[in-house]
């Protein structure tokens, strides 16, 4: 079942009403960019090889710490968020593969969650662990921290779990495990700052000496929360002293929401790349603090100077040796998940696409001739094209949707579910507290 009737059925019908507009659109682009030296065609080509993984746990419908409001027909089962996973992909074709968190995404049986995968033409990327909660039954718990604990049997146990999803995830394909721990502080004087991270790194050194060959390692940093007061990997300068510690195989990754608000992210990733450090993004958008909301439903300017940034880095790299890990990682608490994840690939496509059409030399002289009302000129040039008719020839070429919104919708994909899958639950929290295998 690589993909279901009801659903090729919505996407063709949904084209085919929208192709004559769709080819105006996009042959007056072309005359629009040519006019400027860049090629549609080229700029499409590398739209429709864009690839971001897709969250297990978006799939399901998220909570705040108020409340979760389940959806009718959302998924409660691993086997059921790839199948999720699929429509995604099957509507946008830039979501080939999915990342799974561990103990959430334990299958009872792996080799039936990976051939239920590659039957629906997913593969697996980077895992997470999950040393934030405890789990029932859990020997010691992590409330005072995992990786960082005081305790050694604690880190002992951390370190365990998180060896536990390397070889679940060697076994599924994945070649990447992504480590975000909660460890901190919320009082001052409740750890040493110093004494914290060397047993952080102490922990990850041990993670890392178990990493198989092909293998990376993410670093995920977050400057508060649930730790208030002090984070141990808490910015991307600890991130990246500690991945550079720890040697080649570890890397940052970037969640847009872990920063301070006034924090300029894009210059991140460029000095991340720099030291070749760049390991990946979890991509979403925030207003506040880790909202975790849709790519750039808040500031599509910024996803876009973070990708100006990531084209400068690959022109930069050897060709073939930029490949930072795309993930997505959001909730969604009031919207269909299909949906919002849908609206982000298509947010990222975007801003990928105007990065593309950046005149770089242009951009480069701009900046030798010190005119910055010139470089800011060709940012913003290229920030204000649209290139809609861009992604959605991109998808249409790879027979996914013109309008996958419209075509999703007229699926009746999530009404089918809401009949034939049990409800879940209504408890609080980012993922379901149901049992994670069939
Ligand atoms: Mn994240």
């Amino acid at each position: 079942m690589a993909q279901p009737q009801a659903l090729a059925d919505a996407i063709a019908r949904d084209n085919t009403a929208r192709l004559a507009a769709l080819e105006d659109d996009y042959a007056a682009l072309g005359r629009m960019l040519e006019r400027r030296g860049v090629s549609i065609e080229a700029v499409t080509a590398r739209v429709g090889a864009l690839a971001i993984a897709l969250p297990s746990w978006g799939l399901g419908v998220g909570g705040t710490r108020f409340a979760r409001f389940a959806l009718p027909g959302e998924p409660t089962t691993v086997f059921e968020k790839l199948d999720d996973c699929a429509v995604v992909h099957a509507l946008c074709r830039m979501t080939p593969t999915v990342s799974l968190h561990f103990p959430w995404d334990r299958p009872a049986d792996p080799a039936a969650l990976k051939d239920h995968a590659a039957a629906l033409g997913l593969g697996f990327d980077a895992v997470n662990s999950n040393t934030f909660q405890d789990q029932p039954g859990q020997p010691l718990s992590y409330r005072f921290g995992s990786l960082s604990h005081p305790d050694p049997r604690v880190r002992d146990q951390a370190v365990e779990h998180n060896l536990d999803c390397i070889a679940l995830g060697a076994g599924l394909g994945a070649d990447a495990i992504t480590v975000w721990v909660a460890d901190g502080a919320n009082f001052p004087g409740q750890q040493d700052h110093v004494r914290a991270w060397d047993r952080y790194l102490d922990s990850l050194s041990r993670i890392y000496a178990a990493l198989p060959d092909g293998w990376r390692m993410f670093l995920e940093h977050k400057h508060f929360e649930p730790a208030f007061y002090a984070t141990v990997n808490s910015d991307w300068g600890i991130s990246m002293l500690t991945a550079q510690a720890l040697g080649p195989k570890a890397l940052c990754l970037v969640d847009l929401g872990h920063h301070a608000p006034t924090v300029n992210v894009e210059q991140i990733v460029a000095r991340l790349h720099r030291f070749g450090k760049l390991g990946g993004f979890h991509f979403n958008d925030s207003k506040y603090g880790d909202d975790d909301l849709d790519s750039g439903a808040i500031d599509p300017h910024r996803l876009f100077l973070v990708f100006n940034e990531l084209v400068e880095a690959e022109r930069r790299s050897p060709p073939g040796a930029f490949r930072p890990a795309y993930m997505m990682d959001q909730s969604h608490n009031i919207t269909d998940p299909i949906e919002s994840l849908l609206s982000s690939a298509g947010a990222i496509a975007a801003a990928f696409a105007r990065a593309l059409v950046v005149d770089r030399e242009a951009l480069a002289a701009a900046q030798d001739a010190c005119d910055p009302m010139l470089g800011f000129t060709l940012l913003r040039r290229a920030f204000s094209v649209d290139v809609e008719p861009i992604l959605a020839m991109a998808r249409l070429r790879q027979g996914a949707a013109v309008d996958p919104l419209s075509a999703y919708r007229t699926s009746g994909w999530r009404q089918a579910k809401a009949r034939q899958r049990r409800p879940a639950g209504a408890g609080a929290g980012i993922v379901n507290e149901e049992p994670a295998a069939p």
